[in-house]
């Protein structure tokens, strides 16, 4: 189950075709839209998600809300392309008096993109590189978060850190994290702590006053995971590196560790990995979780828990020092309206491209025509695990 999305951040819109969706999978436009929402939220959003009410439109691969096993194609409009028809045509002269960007945002795309298209305007770099890119990635994994919880698997998220405001949680990977989606989902930074939540909407209120922008970290846990999902055998089975990849490939992040991360690389063996039990009826497991989830790039069954670093976003309304591409002299670097922090976002996005990863290892392991012989197959498998015995 693989996507691509095609739009600008200021296009009419954005679209993502997902292909390789087995048949038969109920989808539901309610939850999509409602993860769309999640992504637009947050407490530091900037002025363009008060113009925004992103929604899906489906427009191929669904009928009477299940997938026909055709490539599905996702639709979120962009309400803002009202204020840019002229400044983003896809046709005709270049209208006189475009205001160009010339002053690239160190940190972000402009520089190393216009150099690389050989433009000299940034806004045909940072129109795609924008991160309003990811709307249209939580749309698409709408269809992977549906597949995996018809198959018990949830994917959820929570914010760690804002800038130095921290939430000082019980060690996850002692105890699995469960905390209430409305306690994270009702909080303005998706923490599930209201102190922390308070410390890091303050952060923001700093940074904010101050011109700057806050990067900081959340956790991506999925549960309800079968062992074996993955492979061993070759670097691209790997669900580790995969799962890598994909967090990866979300603009801004800086840094990926699953289950204790560089931790483990300071505790000796013992205080690291997790011990194997064996449930009579149940199956293995472990009294621990400190690999996250993860054994020889594969799922173990445990919670998977990927604990995720943004940057601050590069736009700054105290700029950095650039070189203007015209004069090719200093100056002081663009101000795109912006967020001062999208850390919450950055989450949902994350969960998105975590859910992408589980669903292709599910699919390669369980069979990819209809959800009717993928759930037999789950099921038979699960079966199996449970009722193992000399
Ligand atoms: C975003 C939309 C963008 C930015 C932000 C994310 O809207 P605009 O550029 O019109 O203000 O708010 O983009 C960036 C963080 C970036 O670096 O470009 C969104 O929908 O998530």
């Amino acid at each position: 189950m693989h996507y691509i999305t095609a739009g600008e951040s200021h296009g009419p819109q954005l679209t993502a075709i997902v292909e390789g969706v087995p048949a038969g999978l109920k989808v539901s436009e309610e939850s999509i839209n409602s993860d769309l929402a999640r992504r637009q939220s947050g407490y530091g959003r900037g002025g363009r998600q008060t113009i925004e009410r992103d929604t899906v439109e489906v427009v191929s691969g669904l009928r009477f809300g299940r997938t026909l096993g055709t490539p599905v194609t996702l639709v979120v409009k962009n309400r803002d392309w009202q204020n840019w028809t002229d400044r983003m045509a896809p046709f005709g002269d270049v209208p006189a008096g475009l205001v160009r960007e010339v002053t690239p945002r160190p940190g972000h795309a402009d520089l190393v993109g216009a150099l690389k298209t050989n433009t000299d305007d940034c806004r045909n770099i940072l129109e795609r590189a924008s991160a309003r890119e990811t709307a249209a990635r939580v749309a698409a994994a709408g269809i992977a978060r549906e597949f995996l919880a018809e198959l018990g698997v949830e994917v959820f998220s929570y914010v760690t850190s804002i800038g130095s405001a921290r939430f000082e949680e019980d060690d996850p990977m002692v105890a699995a994290p469960d905390y209430k989606p409305l306690d994270i989902e009702t909080s303005e930074v998706r923490c599930p702590d209201a102190k922390a939540t308070q410390a890091m909407k303050d952060a923001i209120d700093h940074a904010k006053a101050a011109g700057e922008s806050l990067g900081g970290t959340f956790r991506v846990v999925a549960t309800g995971l079968v062992p074996g999902v993955g492979g061993y055998a070759t670097a691209a089975d790997r669900l580790t590196s995969r799962l890598g990849a994909a967090l990866f490939s979300i603009p801004a992040i800086k840094g990926v560790e699953f289950g204790l991360g560089f931790e483990a690389s300071r505790r000796v063996g013992s205080q690291v990995h997790d011990p194997i039990v064996l449930e009579r009826g149940v199956g293995f497991s472990r009294t621990s979780n400190n690999a996250g989830g993860l054994e020889g790039g594969m799922t173990s069954g445990m919670p998977l828990i990927a604990t995720v670093a943004m940057k601050p976003i590069p736009t700054l309304m105290t700029p950095l020092e650039t070189v203007n591409l015209d004069t090719l002299e200093v100056e002081l670097a663009s101000k795109e309206r912006s967020d001062t922090c999208a850390v919450p976002a950055c989450a949902v996005v994350a969960e998105s491209e975590v859910a992408f990863a589980l669903a292709n290892a599910y699919l390669e392991k369980f069979g990819r025509d209809n959800m009717a012989d993928i759930k037999a197959a789950v099921k038979s498998y699960k079966q199996r695990l449970r009722t193992v015995s000399k």
